[in-house]
């Protein structure tokens, strides 16, 4: 496959200011013809290149005429028509098959629905286009379809008229006065019932909100319009934006390659993130119905009005409106749990990327296939970066900076450059340096070291950072790194003030007087910087900034970082003492100040994963024993504290406050330390958790610490959860992911029965990502020493790219870290890599990331 890159970007030959639409729906047999107008751009002599992907053109008119074959050709898919004046209208007619479209990319079939998924270059598997986000364009659509399958018809923008049709059929006409790339393009048709409601912008203008859903899943969309009235409130306080169009529509599809998409005024959502109750839900899929339709709702500013030039851009969008949906989320609930929650996927999923064979800068110079890069960096990192710029700039300064980007872009196609300069402009600061987070991939590690002089009664502060090459950048140059810190006494406990220390070069060193003793340092507080740091602090040291830092997210850092200690210590083979874990989580569980859902977060053991990190060579065996023993003694020896949290944290009825979920996830914490512990009553107190439970977080809770043991209680609880709820795809879900994220001897083999289970599918992503997906990430399971793992996920992968590519695609990575491992393990998981790419007809998709992951 040919790679696409940065630096070619050219401006478009030609616009397309406006295009009408007409659909003739059928599942099996859909006729779009599509009118464009077309104008030449600039001072060239070449032909209209209209993308084209698996079309035939039945019939091409230039300005009412039929061209005959000679007149236009297809060139890799794409439809070439030389055009003599400077302006014209184009029309093309073509015929698709959705319900043969299993790649879910362009308008397919779906639970009896048609919709359409156009990111990033979906839309030319639809009609031939400029298929690029630097045109912009007016839509007028048109759809009919049979009125019985399909009573509803939806499109962007706001609905102009309707009727119907001889034969049963009827039409609708949807006209988007704003013009937008062809990837925010949808249409949606089916049998849906609406959750109605409204929302009066700040200027006054009514707005009607719909989300459409299977009738009877509308009992569960109350979460979702409820995110949704928030978000739009929230961005016109926060950010001064409001909404634009008469009615905002949300449609609920089950099988979706992404989570959601943020089409105009139609925004399609995977049902996991519509769809929530107590019954089938647990708090995350609340959060994440939250987070979701909020970061969609956002990029009606950051990603519609203002989209991306190109691709190369794609952070632009995404960074920017995960930094607004993590700000917003935090608002709704705690500042420093969502904070810890944040850092804790950015760990797990972008600094491994960070450090592997598919490690690229947010803003990247090439690639294959876009869709292999909405990525974890795209997304996560570029919240990082953004939030640094925030952190710099202060709120107003911040705002100001914000306010620039919109007002100037407004109705453009932008880069990550127009938006530092608006900061730079906007904010008033210089980011020259700190242009290189956009430059530079690899994860910043920063040495912090502290010493104190008695005599000057000063204290030096050391900070040294190197960015560890990655793939295409050998060397990297000094970053702009902010780092709050804080220098607290022991004796009091206090500290004089944060401090946002700039880190601009390779070493540099910070000096602060008046210390008459040595102060115990607290840095990088809040994850003020996307790094790993190194420091010198004691086990004592991290024990008290564990109990006393004021900052939360250090405090959750100390006590993580006590807990690596002592786990990378035994790993080792050491004689560690951890008795200073168990009275820090002691301490914790029993100081009454503290928000049950900080102190569940805090007194988590570090993930298998995150400890592999921690070490030259991942061994996903001993680390799994170290962590397993610590988990059983700190069971053991707080056991009696255990019961009474258990106990203490059950409530008598649900609720989804912030109080009610942390004492959830409190409740869930105690019941995995007392099973943990080996307490003989504990899978029995598990089982009673997972019968009596009025809700699916405590329930899917019991169900995973079972999962990780063997007892007659374990086949029940799985026996119980299946039956009933096989019938409904979402909690089925569950049901596979629970069982691959097991902790069990096992689970490599049980997975690969799941395969075989009659409800497990290749065609639903949701489905594939509960078993496949969840199991990539289960380190022990999926780096068992036999291979069978690798074997295992490599199957799925071929066996998936012939269907859906990019969904295949992103089982790839796990194989691709072959690096970190020992060599019987290396060479396995390189003979998979091999394997696939040996595959006749590999796609595109899989092709790049298996390839780079060979490299
Ligand atoms: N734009 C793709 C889905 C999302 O990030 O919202
Ligand atoms: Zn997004």
């Amino acid at each position: 496959p040919s790679v696409i890159r940065r630096a070619d970007y050219r401006a478009p030959d030609w616009l397309i200011p406006d295009i009408a639409l007409d659909f003739d729906l059928d599942p099996a047999l859909t006729r779009v013809h599509a009118t464009l107008s077309v104008t030449r751009n600039g001072d060239h002599e070449r032909p209209l290149r209209l993308d084209g992907d698996g079309l035939i053109p039945l019939e091409v008119k230039v300005d009412g005429r039929i061209l005959d074959q000679q007149q236009w050709h297809l060139d890799a898919g794409a439809l070439i028509i030389p055009l003599s004046g400077d302006a014209h209208s184009v029309e093309t007619l073509v015929e698709l098959a959705p319900e043969s479209n299993s790649k879910l990319m362009g308008l397919y079939a779906s639970g009896g629905l048609l919709c359409t998924q156009c990111e990033a270059e979906g839309f030319r598997r639809i009609t031939f286009f400029s298929d690029r986000p630097d045109i912009l364009s007016r839509y007028s659509v048109r759809l009919a379809a049979d009125k019985a399958r399909f009573p509803i018809l939806l499109a962007n923008g706001d609905p102009i008229e309707q009727g119907d049709l001889d034969g049963g059929r009827h039409w609708a006409l949807w006209n988007d006065p704003f013009p937008k790339p062809c990837y925010l393009f949808a249409l949606v048709a089916g049998d849906l019932a609406c959750n109605a409601d409204r929302f009066v912008t700040m200027s006054g203008r009514e707005v009607a909100l719909g989300i459409w859903v299977k009738e009877n899943d509308l009992p569960r969309t109350a979460h979702a319009m409820e995110a949704l009235k928030n978000s739009m409130a929230w961005d016109e306080r926060v950010y001064g934006r409001e909404y634009d169009l008469d009615v905002f529509n949300i449609v609920a599809v089950a099988d979706f390659n992404f989570g959601a998409m943020e089409n105009k005024g139609l925004n399609i959502f995977n049902s996991r993130y519509i769809l929530a109750d107590p019954e089938t839900a647990t708090d995350i899929d609340y959060d994440g119905v939250e987070g979701v339709v909020a970061h969609e709702y956002f990029h009606n500013w950051s990603g519609n009005r203002v989209t991306c030039r190109d691709w190369f851009q794609l952070s632009l969008k995404e960074g920017f409106t995960v930094f607004r949906d993590q700000n917003f989320s935090a608002d709704m609930g705690s500042h420093a749990v969502k904070r810890i929650e944040d850092v804790r996927i950015l760990r797990a999923a972008q600094f491994q990327e960070d450090s592997g064979p598919l490690a690229h800068p947010i803003r990247p110079e090439s690639y294959m296939e876009i869709s292999n890069f909405y990525t974890s960096t795209i997304y996560n990192k570029g919240a990082e970066v953004i939030r640094m710029m925030a952190l710099m700039l202060g709120a107003e300064r911040f705002r100001a900076g914000t306010d620039l980007y919109f007002d100037r872009h407004d109705g453009q196609a932008a880069t990550c450059e127009d938006f530092v300069a608006a900061m730079e402009e906007g904010g008033g600061i210089d980011l020259g340096q700190f242009r290189l987070w956009y430059e530079q991939a690899g994860t910043p590690h920063v040495r912090a070291l502290l010493t104190h002089d008695p005599l000057t009664q000063s204290v030096e502060l050391t900070l040294e950072q190197t960015i560890p090459p990655t793939p295409g950048q050998p060397v990297k140059q000094p970053m702009a790194i902010p780092l709050r810190t804080a220098l607290f006494d022991p004796a009091t406990g206090g500290h004089r003030g944060d401090e946002l220390l700039m880190l601009t070069e390779a070493q540099q060193r910070f000096t602060f007087t008046d210390f008459a003793s040595t102060p115990i340092l607290s840095i990088n507080r809040g994850f003020s910087a996307p790094v790993i740091v190194e420091t010198n602090r004691s086990q004592a040291d991290l024990a008290f900034l564990s109990a006393r830092d004021d900052d939360p997210f250090a405090r959750y850092e100390a006590m993580q970082q006590l807990m690596v200690n002592v786990l990378v210590g035994r790993i080792a083979g050491q004689q560690v003492d951890e008795s200073a874990v168990v009275a820090a989580i002691r301490a914790m569980l029993t100081d009454p100040t503290l928000d049950p859902a900080f102190v569940a977060e805090t007194i988590r053991l570090p993930s298998e994963a995150y400890l592999g990190d921690q070490m030259p060579v991942v061994d996903p065996d001993a680390i799994h024993a170290a962590r397993d023993a610590l988990q059983a003694r700190i069971g053991a020896e707080l056991e009696p504290l255990w019961r009474d949290v258990h106990a203490k944290t059950k409530a008598n009825a649900f609720a989804i406050s912030p109080a009610a979920k942390g004492a959830r996830k409190l409740h869930n914490a105690a019941l995995h330390y007392l099973v943990a512990a080996g307490a003989p009553d504990g899978p029995a107190i598990a089982f009673t958790q997972f019968g009596e439970a009025d809700n699916m977080t405590e329930r899917q809770a019991a169900l995973g610490t079972l999962a990780n043991g063997d007892s007659a209680e374990r086949e029940a609880a799985l026996d119980i959860f299946y039956n009933r709820y096989c019938a409904d795809a979402l909690t089925l879900d569950k049901w596979f992911q629970t069982q691959a994220f097991a902790l069990h001897p096992d689970v490599a083999d049980q997975v690969e029965a799941l395969g075989r289970h009659k409800d497990f599918t290749l065609t639903n992503p949701n489905r594939v990502r509960a078993l496949y997906g969840a199991f990539a990430g289960n380190q022990w399971g999926f780096h068992h020493e036999s291979g069978k793992g690798y074997r295992l996920v490599a199957d799925c992968i071929i066996a998936l790219d012939k269907l859906n590519p990019q969904t295949a695609a992103r089982l790839v990575p796990p194989l691709g870290r072959w690096k970190r491992f020992d060599q019987g393990r290396a060479a396995m998981m390189r003979a998979e890599l091999q394997r696939i790419l040996a595959e006749p007809g590999l796609s595109k998709d899989v092709t790049e990331q298996a390839s780079k992951s060979l490299e």
